[in-house]
This record gives structure tokens, sequence and C-alpha cells, in this order.
């Protein structure tokens, strides 16, 4: 395929717009397509729409090959990476893949390219996608193949460009055609597969972080009472060559880990087997866990203060979608209990957010931290003299425990009690 071609990024999220813009690094013309007025209005006068390291650099590489639209125009190859969230009856939601895929059919020729990026259920490219893009014009061939996004969010762009990428197509001309586009800056190895197989290879990949979150949560619960280090004790296990358990916490959040495994369920129900619906609820009820830790270090304290700290979904980011930190507020308050919350990098947030540390902790009885962003590595606990009664519950290991006893807090970390 050459350069020249041209390309249309459906949904400039996360995703979409750091691969609009490598693709328009690397020389194709490519549109960003998105049906947010705002966004898009916001990107012509080079405003980003959120932030994540080293977008702002690439952005203005690629600005001379890079326009945006709020309309679908026709173009040779179309990448859809739109959300795909899951319903409140935990059903893979589908209606934006869907609508792109309509609106692509309004402009759609002979052989153009689709490329799906959002994470879909095994069998959609070819169930659900195709019908809809030749819905009318069933007699024009068309390519279509899934290529899972696999970035984490605060590397993202480092990551889209070294990680190893699957791609698979309907049919090989769409695997092929699709790897082309790709090579233009993916500098991991492509592995080519069919489009079922590819769909799978991405839920599974997320499953099977859910399913050793769970079992890091799991090893919570065991070890209660028992004077056991967990942390340490991970730590060691891991060192056997091939154990590899993962982080307990206060449950699993983010826009991928705590919602793929629902669209490998129904299928697994399906076949009686019930092991990744049991991950998802251990890892779901963690917040609930936490809210007992520190309804016991609250006995006899009347009318309990408490000040969440960081409420984004994980360390050092700004996103707080399936945030465990929201169920672990809401349970809280739930109790009668008053609470502050604070967070260096979330905005936008359901409840009010105090920027001030000092401020939301002032008059507090515990302070429960949630994301462990670096922020709070540097806050010196013996400068902290406006709490009502000196608590601390730590859902990562991730405060210096000596340094806040020596402070004299009363310390308690989620799987050492
Ligand atoms: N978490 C734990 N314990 C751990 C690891 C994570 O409790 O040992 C929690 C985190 O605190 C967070 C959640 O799980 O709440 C998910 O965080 P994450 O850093 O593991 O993953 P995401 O959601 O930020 O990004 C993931 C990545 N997937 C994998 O690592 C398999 C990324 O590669 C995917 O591209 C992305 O999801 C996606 O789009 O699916």
């Amino acid at each position: 395929m050459k350069k020249d071609k041209k390309i249309c990024v459906i949904g400039l999220g996360y995703i979409g717009l750091p691969t609009a813009c490598y693709l328009a690094k690397a020389g194709y013309k490519v549109i960003g397509f998105d049906l947010n007025k705002t966004k898009i209005s916001g990107l012509k006068q080079k405003k980003l729409p959120f932030q994540e390291p080293g977008l702002k650099d690439l952005f203005k590489k690629s600005f001379k090959n890079l326009n945006f639209s709020s309309h679908i125009e026709p173009a040779d190859v179309f990448i859809i990476s739109v959300p795909t969230p899951i319903t409140d009856r935990k059903k893979p939601e589908l209606k934006f893949v869907k609508k792109a895929a309509e609106d692509i059919n309004k402009v759609l020729k002979e052989k153009d390219l689709i490329i799906v990026e959002s994470t879909i259920p095994p069998g959609t490219c070819k169930k659900i996608i195709l019908p809809i893009l030749t819905k009318e014009h069933k007699e024009l061939k068309v390519y279509l193949s899934h290529a899972p996004e696999r970035a984490i969010p605060g590397k993202t762009l480092k990551e889209m460009v070294k990680n190893d990428r699957i791609i698979g197509g309907i049919d090989k001309k769409s695997t092929n055609l699709t790897k082309e586009i790709y090579s233009s800056f993916v500098k991991g190895k492509i592995h080519l597969t069919d489009a079922a197989t590819a769909e799978f290879v991405k839920l599974i990949e997320n499953t099977f972080r859910d399913i050793n979150i769970a079992f890091a949560n799991e090893l919570v619960k065991v070890c209660n009472g028992d004077g056991i280090n967990l942390w340490e004790a991970i730590k060691l296990a891991n060192l056997h060559p091939r154990v590899n358990i993962h982080q307990p916490g206060p449950g699993v959040g983010g826009h991928c880990i705590s919602i793929d495994p629902w669209f490998l369920i129904k299928k697994a129900n399906e076949n009686g087997t019930q092991f990744i619906k049991l991950s998802r609820k251990i890892n779901d009820l963690m917040p609930s866990y936490v809210i007992q830790c520190v309804s016991k270090m609250l006995k006899g304290v009347k009318k309990p203060k408490i000040t969440v700290l960081g409420v984004a979904y994980k360390a050092n980011v700004d996103d707080w979608r399936e945030t465990p930190a929201l169920k672990i507020i809401e349970l809280a308050k739930s109790k009668g209990w008053q609470v502050k919350i604070h967070d260096p990098l979330v905005k936008d947030f359901p409840y009010k957010i105090e920027t001030n540390f000092k401020k939301a902790i002032d008059g507090s009885d515990c302070l429960i931290l949630v994301a462990n962003h670096d922020f709070y590595k540097k806050v010196d606990p013996i400068k902290i003299k406006n709490m009502r009664i000196m608590k601390i519950f730590d859902t990562r290991n991730f405060i210096n425990e000596k340094k806040w006893q020596k402070a004299d807090f009363d310390v308690k970390i989620l799987g050492n009690i």
C-alpha cells in the first residue's frame, strides 16, 4: 500500500489519536474523525483532549499530514478505534463499533481496508461488522481485519511502537494489507493470524491479568491474621523461574482489564465454567474488603472522617474509569463517614476533589491510599499535624511504613494484617 493512500481514524481517544499521529508522521495522509465536535475543533486549534507522555511532541511532528473532521469522509483505509464498554447487564456494548461501521458504509468503495482496533468479542468482525459495512452493496469487495491495541496508559506512545502486534484478517489479503500499514511505525514483531483468533487473543491477555490479580487479592484474605507479610511473600515466590504472581490492591480499574473478561464470560457460562466470572467477583469485592479493614481501624471512633488519597484507577494517570476508589467512597459514605478526596492528577470526578493535600486531610481520622501516585511518596508524615487521629490504610504497600510509624501513625497495609 503506497503512502499516498488516505487513512481515516475513527475515534480520537487514548489509542485512536496517537495511532493517527504515528501514521501521519510515517507519511500517510490521515483524517481523524470523531463525533465529538468540541474535541475536533480543539484538535484543529492544536489542543490535545487528554495528556499522555510524549503526545504533544508526536502531535507536532504529525501535523503536516493530519486533518480532523466531525463528518465521515471517503478514504482508502479506515481504522475503528472507538470504545467497547459493557452494558449494565455486563454484556459487550457494541453500539459505538456498529455506528462506526454504519458511517463507513456511507462512503465505502471497492477494495477499501477496514481495521478494527477496538476490543471486540470473537466473531464480531465477520458476523457483525462485515454485514454492516457491505449492507446494500454486498457485491463490493472490501478488506477487514482486527489489530487490537496493546499499549498501556502512561506508556502508550512507547508501547505502540515497541510492542509486538497481532493482526488477523477475515482473509489473507486483509491481513497482509493491514500489516503493511502498521509496519510504517511498529518496531515490534507483527504476528499474523485470522480475525477470530486475533479477537480472542486480546481478550485472553486482559483476562489473564484479571485472573492473576484476583489470585493475589484472594491471598490477601487467605493470609489475613497469620502475621504473614504478603508483599514480601509474593516477591519471594516470584523468584521462582515459572511463577509470576500479580500485586494485590483495592480492586481492578481502567477501561480494559475490568471489562474485557465479560466478553468471554457469556461463552464460559454456556459451557458451565465459572472461573473467569469468579475472578471478576473477587476483584469487584475488594473495595468492600478495604472498607471492612478501615472499619476495624476506626472502631470506637465517633462520626469518622476519612480521606481517600488517589482516585485514579492506578498510579500516575489522570484516568478514573472503573476506578475502585469510587466504590470505596460510596461504601464509606453509606456508613455515614465523612469523606474527603485528594488526587493531584484527576479532574472532573463525580465527587469534589480537594487539590490541596493539607486541606484534604484536615481533621481526618484515617487516610486510605488507593492510587499510588508518586506524589504520595513525597509526603513527609512528620509534617502532618492537622489530623484528628493519625491512621493510614495503604492498599498498595506503597508508603514507607517505618517512616509513618515514626511519625506516630497507626499504619495498616492491605495483606499484612
Ligand atoms: N492492578 C492490580 N495488580 C496488578 C496489576 C494491576 O491490582 O498486579 C490493577 C491496577 O491498579 C489497575 C488495573 O489493575 O486498577 C489495571 O491496570 P494495568 O496497569 O494492569 O492495565 P491497564 O488497564 O492500564 O492497561 C491494560 C494493559 N493490558 C495488560 O497489561 C494485559 C494494556 O497492555 C492493554 O493494552 C490495555 O489494558 C487495553 O487496552 O486492554
